[in-house]
């Protein structure tokens, strides 16, 4: 006894010695001293700084995520159904498939591409479960570079979603802009991205937001889109959507994929970053999905090879829960109808909100022009505000968002509209 006691001190005392050698070695940073501080996220960072503020007027409207007229996150009644379904049935926690289930993928590629397109017949396309919408982008990028090397480039609209340029940095690939915007119609710049789009190096890779643009608040039309397929086949350029907001532009999910079916029915190797994040409210699940058209069924299925041993290697199988509450919704009729009346709610809000932002700000007394506020879509509005200006909202009215302007419509609501239309024709005037 007395021995084991001894025995026990004396490893304590190791144990002890060990923890404070550990200590000092620490503190040395011989590894890991030349890592920088890093500046914090341009839109998470703001949820940040918005949670640091104890006044009880603050808004947030930088991250595009949706709240309801009371400024509560919103869980969709649909979601809620299926999550009841899904637990009454005691599923299990095995591993999923590296590519996600396959009932899962099917039905989101219907989703995105239509239930009746020749792709699902003919077997030439590729779909792989991801995190939610920026892992389509991250694996679809990576998959890019793999296989052409760091020489291709890839063209972003400008302006863009902050992560495109830094997921392509993050991989050592070039990016470069074409024009998008033009500030003084706050509309589409179609001429613009026409004619750069034209001097583009033929085989570079195009990035198109599919719809609901982040963050202009801007779509091409219809008739746009085709003009623009035309320009993207003469460039012989791969065309890369990404569709984080199917729904949110129109209300409709299959109006909001008409950009996306107009390019693969013009014969386009179209790629296809989906998110559930949005039009489903699964911001933390991560339910996303990454499609490839691949010409035929042969090198579909060599492409899906690579990809899960490109999956296996960095996270393994995707998460199983946001994706089974994706695919219950999406092959449950009553619930597909259920969610499809969700996605409209959501976006009429929006669309409210809009014109109430815009009629607290003319009632304000503004005489600058706010037209664009309702004329462009989406959760997002490129109001035109200063960075200055928008220093100014955060520090004498804790309203937060984005430097360059873009705020998310989504966190506007009764209670807080005419506040936030107030102060911005305070900071504007
Ligand atoms: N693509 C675009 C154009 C987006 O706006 C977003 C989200 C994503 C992809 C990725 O969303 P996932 O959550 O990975 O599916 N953008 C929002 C949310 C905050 C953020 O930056 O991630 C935004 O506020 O811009």
């Amino acid at each position: 006894m007395a021995h084991a006691l001894k025995k026990l001190s004396v490893q304590v005392l190791k144990n002890n010695n060990v923890e404070a050698i550990g200590a000092v070695a620490a503190r040395s940073s011989h590894w890991w001293g030349q890592v920088k501080m890093g500046p914090p996220d341009v839109i998470l960072g703001i949820t940040e700084a918005f949670k640091r503020d104890q006044d009880p007027k603050k808004v947030n409207l930088g991250v595009g995520a949706y709240r309801d007229d009371e400024g509560k996150p919103f869980v969709l009644p649909s979601v809620r159904k299926a999550e009841e379904i899904l637990h009454s049935r005691h599923l299990n926690h095995e591993y999923a498939p590296i590519s996600g289930e396959a009932a899962y993928t099917e039905a989101v590629a219907k989703l995105a591409f239509g239930d009746n397109s020749p792709i699902f017949s003919d077997k030439s396309y590729c779909t792989v479960q991801t995190l939610s919408g920026t892992g389509a982008l991250r694996l679809g990028l990576e998959f890019i570079s793999k296989y052409y090397g760091k020489d291709k480039v890839v063209y972003l609209p400008d302006p863009t979603w902050g992560n495109h340029p830094q997921i392509c940095n993050q991989l050592g690939i070039q990016h470069k802009k074409y024009r998008y915007f033009d500030p003084k119609t706050i509309g589409f710049d179609l001429q613009g991205a026409l004619e750069d789009i034209n001097k583009i190096p033929e085989g570079s890779i195009i990035m198109l937001h599919a719809c609901a643009h982040n963050p202009t608040g801007v779509d091409p039309k219809q008739a746009e889109w085709k003009q623009l397929s035309e320009v993207v086949k003469k460039r012989k350029l791969l065309p890369f959507f990404d569709m984080a907001y199917q729904g949110f532009a129109t209300g409709d999910v299959d109006g909001d994929s008409f950009a996306v079916r107009l390019f693969v029915s013009e014969g386009h190797q179209v790629m296809l970053a989906q998110s559930f994040a949005k039009n489903m409210g699964l911001y933390g699940e991560r339910a996303g999905a990454l499609s490839f058209m691949c010409g035929d069924s042969q090198t579909a299925a060599n492409m899906m090879s690579q990809l899960k041993i490109q999956v296996r290697t960095m996270y393994s199988n995707p998460p199983l829960y946001g994706a089974r509450i994706v695919q219950e919704i999406l092959t449950t009729p009553d619930l597909r109808q259920q969610w499809l009346k969700d996605v409209k709610l959501m976006a009429d809000r929006i669309i409210t909100m809009r014109s109430e932002l815009r009629k607290g700000l003319e009632g304000a007394g503004s005489k600058l022009p706010w037209q664009h506020i309702t004329d462009q879509i989406g959760m997002f509005c490129f109001t035109g505000l200063k960075p200055d200006q928008v220093e100014r909202l955060a520090k004498e009215f804790h309203i937060y968002l984005t430097k360059d302007g873009r705020i998310s419509v989504a966190g506007l609501f009764s209670k807080n509209v005419h506040y936030v239309a107030e102060a911005m024709h305070k900071v504007s005037s």
